[in-house]
Formats: structure tokens, C-alpha cells, sequence
């Protein structure tokens, strides 16, 4: 990775404003708008500050979701590569929760497949083949995004700060091993309130889901990080993130994996 521009007392000071708008659900400006000069490098920086203060507080470290992996989401955030962020327990909902609303800012949701994982993983050369050996089994996810930037508008560097949207993730459906299911060539059937928002394949995810995952390892070990064993792995938005309010109920049905629904409130 490269060196970073931010002095440490930025990166604190910057983590520190994330968190805070993180927790009030109250919108900031892209992080970039003060320190133009800030590189991915320091969005990771901002990252695990931000993860290192939550666990200090009591959240368990749960796994971590690779953002912006299908080219219809690179599209839609304009960006050209992949970036991953932390999840913690505070983040998961059980299948068909209620998820509140009052403590989002502008939540959005993608279909997405889990991974959970038995092995740890590590390396720069991460494989496909890796990752299904190393996978205990998959779910149906539905993962809930919420920039903490106003008007849903970042760069790389300011969305990596504040955690790749991560904000919650609910997951259902049936655990599969990945070797039972072609994961490369799996429909979804993504519906709003009843009506269909997105017909999708999982190949929009990097090709295969699991290359997701081998590139979250790979950004991860250049982050001094590994993924440890019992590791939840969200792969990557399979449909076009759709926007979510209270009072709207969602569901994914996933072609052998099942269903996972969501309501907000
Ligand atoms: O999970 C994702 O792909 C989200 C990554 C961050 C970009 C966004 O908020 O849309
Ligand atoms: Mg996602």
C-alpha cells in the first residue's frame, strides 16, 4: 500500500468525526473536501482507527465485506477497483428482522452471498480454489449500506474512511456448502414491497463470488490484517443498491441457497 499523506493526529481526529457521525446518523462532508490531498492509504488508515475504536468499546470483530466488486456498482459509485471494510456484531440482523431506520442516515440495500469461513486465510496470491477449501458454507445476505456523506457522495478515499458504508447485514436462507452450489452462476430474485427490483446472476460479482473474496484477502493482508477461521464474509452486491425506508420490506430469493427478507421501521 501506499504511504499515507495524514499526520496520526489527522487519522484519529478523522476516525474520531466518523464514528461520531456514524453513531449520531447525522451526514458529513466527504472527508476529501478538507484534506484534498488524502489517499487510499490513508482511507484505511481512517478504517482501522475507526475499527480499533469500536472494538476498544466492546463490538466483537464478525468478519469483513468486500464494497464496489461488480462493475454495476463500480458504475454507480464511479470508482474502478474494489475496497473492503470491517464488520462487527453490532451490524448483524437475524433473517426477517425489523431493522430500524431511525438510527441510518439514507440506508440502501444489495443482495449478496455470505461466506463463512473454517480456515484462515491469508496472502497477496489468495486463490478461488482457496477460498471454497478454506469456506465452511454459504447464505443469502442482504447487506444494508449507509454512507455517513451527505447526498450519498464520496471518493475512494473518504468512502473507505468510513468503512465502505458498512452498517448493517442481515442473513438467512440455508447454509450450502460452496462445493454443493455453482456460486459462479446463481439467480437472484431481488424484491421491494413486493415488486421485482433487480433480476441479477452472481457472476456480476468479480466474475465469481469467491474471487471476491480472495481479493478481500489480499487487501487485507497488505493491511496487516488476516481473515481468521469463523470468519463472515459478505462478497460483494450482487443487484444495484436500492434505496430503503421505514415501512418497506425486502427480500432475495437466491436460486439454491433460499430466501432472506428484511423489514425496516
Ligand atoms: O457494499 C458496497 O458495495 C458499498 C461500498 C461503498 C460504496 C457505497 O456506499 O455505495
Ligand atoms: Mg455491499
Amino acid at each position: 500500500m501506499m504511504a499515507t499523506s495524514l499526520s496520526s493526529s489527522e487519522i484519529v481526529g478523522l476516525a474520531e468525526r466518523v464514528d461520531r457521525a456514524q453513531q449520531a446518523s447525522q451526514p458529513i462532508t466527504k472527508l476529501t473536501d478538507e484534506f484534498p490531498a488524502m489517499n487510499i492509504a490513508d482511507g484505511y488508515a481512517v478504517q482501522l482507527e475507526l475499527r480499533r475504536r469500536k472494538l476498544a468499546r466492546g463490538e466483537r470483530s464478525v468478519g469483513w465485506k468486500a464494497g464496489v466488486t461488480s462493475r454495476a456498482k463500480m458504475v454507480q459509485v464511479g470508482v474502478h477497483a474494489p475496497t473492503v471494510g470491517f464488520l462487527t456484531n453490532t451490524m448483524a440482523r437475524p433473517e426477517s428482522s425489523a431493522v430500524r431506520t431511525d438510527d441510518l442516515v439514507h440506508p440502501r440495500v444489495e443482495c449478496e452471498i455470505a461466506f463463512v469461513t473454517r480456515q484462515a486465510l491469508r496472502g497477496a496470491h489468495c486463490t478461488r480454489e482457496q477460498v471454497l477449501a478454506a469456506t465452511d458454507f454459504v447464505l443469502p445476505a442482504l447487506e444494508v449500506i449507509d454512507s455517513r456523506y451527505a447526498g450519498f457522495k464520496f471518493d475512494m478515499p473518504s468512502v473507505i474512511a468510513d468503512n465502505c458504508s458498512a452498517a448493517r447485514y442481515v442473513t438467512g436462507g440455508w447454509p450450502r456448502s460452496p462445493l454443493d452450489v455453482d456460486l459462479h452462476a446463481l439467480g437472484v430474485v431481488f424484491e421491494k414491497n413486493g415488486e421485482a427490483e433487480g433480476l441479477a446472476a452472481s457472476a456480476a460479482v468479480l466474475g465469481h463470488p469467491a474471487d471476491a473474496v480472495a481479493m478481500l484477502v489480499a487487501v487485507l493482508t497488505e493491511l496487516g490484517e488476516e481473515l481468521p477461521a469463523g470468519s463472515v464474509v459478505l462478497s460483494g452486491g450482487i443487484t444495484e443498491a436500492v434505496v430503503v425506508q421505514a415501512g418497506d420490506h425486502v427480500s432475495a430469493r437466491f436460486q439454491h441457497l433460499g430466501s432472506v427478507s428484511a423489514k425496516f421501521v
